[in-house]
């Protein structure tokens, strides 16, 4: 055993498909806990997972747990995270091993989550919408650390794009610089979360879930270490309006600089703001999505395990 298993719990459903080579697929907590408000953020969590098992692979939500790293929750830890919410301690990779040493409970990012995934050798990981540069970065040089984990851990994160939050162009710039694939599931346009698509090209329109898991596979065996994104766009009958959309954005910029927020309480509040300005829609919007990307991230771990 590696000694690090020994910060490491796995769930008993997510240890026999190991055992038993049953393709899985990983989910973050801090969506859970900071992407949405309670009561829909636990129905989603429980929905992700049982999209995940309903495309016949098995749901491995990440989490910190008194202080034990978790790979798959129980539905007690679900409901811990979706009611505490903001108050759950976000975490990213910088974060792990102060939350692990001093016993607390947190919720990981899409980078914290990576990286665990990455322990138990797993390789696809699903959620809504990743961090990047935000809008402004050459002034404040707020980069998520997402980037830097897509550029060194060997897990391919399926999203719906980035929020427009972020500057996109940016984004996009710094995954090319980390060797990061970026690749658009369907589409030659990198989604935009609640837009299915944005301004700016994906490197790759590939368009069946059978030939991404090629590519991954490709990638590992060649030694390439990394992740890979893959942008699924929302289905366009949940997608919101544009000018809506930005409308909101903007004011939840305005409202934050005004508010002096910065660092890594920047992402959760304007998740937060922007769910309070769009009311339901955007909300509903954010579920199918996430769904979406469950499906795409399974058929892509069954492709793995069928090459
Ligand atoms: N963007 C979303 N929804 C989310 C997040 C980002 O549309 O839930 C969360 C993810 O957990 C992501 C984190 O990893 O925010 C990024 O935070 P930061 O920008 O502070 O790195
Ligand atoms: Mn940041």
């Amino acid at each position: 055993m590696k000694e690090y298993m020994k910060y490491v719990s796995i769930s008993k459903e997510v240890k026999n498909a190991l055992d038993n080579n049953i393709p899985i697929v990983a989910l973050e907590s801090t969506i859970i806990s900071h992407g949405m408000p309670y009561p829909k953020n636990l129905d989603v969590a429980r929905a992700c997972e049982n999209e995940v098992r309903n495309n016949g692979c098995v749901p491995a939500t990440i989490a910190i747990i008194k202080g034990k790293i978790k790979i798959g929750l129980n539905d007690e830890d679900l409901e811990y995270l979706a009611k505490t919410g903001r108050a759950v301690i976000k975490v990213s990779r910088r974060d792990i091993p102060y939350v692990v040493s001093m016993g607390l409970n947190g919720a990981t990012t899409v980078s914290a989550t990576m990286y665990i995934a990455s322990l138990a050798n797993i390789k696809i990981f699903a959620t809504g919408g990743i961090g990047g540069v935000h809008r402004g970065a050459s002034e404040t040089f707020d980069i998520s650390c997402d980037l830097e984990e897509l550029g060194r851990t060997n897990v391919c994160v399926v999203c719906a794009g980035a929020k427009a939050i972020l500057d996109l162009a940016k984004t996009k710039e710094y995954l090319e610089t980390k060797g990061v694939l970026l690749i658009g599931y369907n589409t030659d346009y990198l989604p935009a979360f609640y837009n299915s698509k944005s301004a700016y090209t994906v490197d790759l329109n590939v368009k069946k879930p059978e030939d991404i898991a090629s590519i991954i596979k490709c990638k590992y065996e060649l030694g390439l270490d990394g992740g890979i994104l893959i942008t699924n766009p929302v289905p366009k009958e949940y997608e919101l309006d544009e000018k809506i959309m930005n409308k909101a954005i903007d004011e939840a910029i305005d409202e934050m600089n005004k508010l002096g927020i910065t660092g890594k309480e920047t992402t959760p509040y304007l998740l937060a703001k922007i769910c309070e300005l769009t009311g339901g829609d955007s909300l509903e919007s954010n579920i199918k999505l996430v769904l979406n990307n469950c499906k795409l991230a399974s058929l892509i771990a069954k492709g793995l395990k069928n090459i």
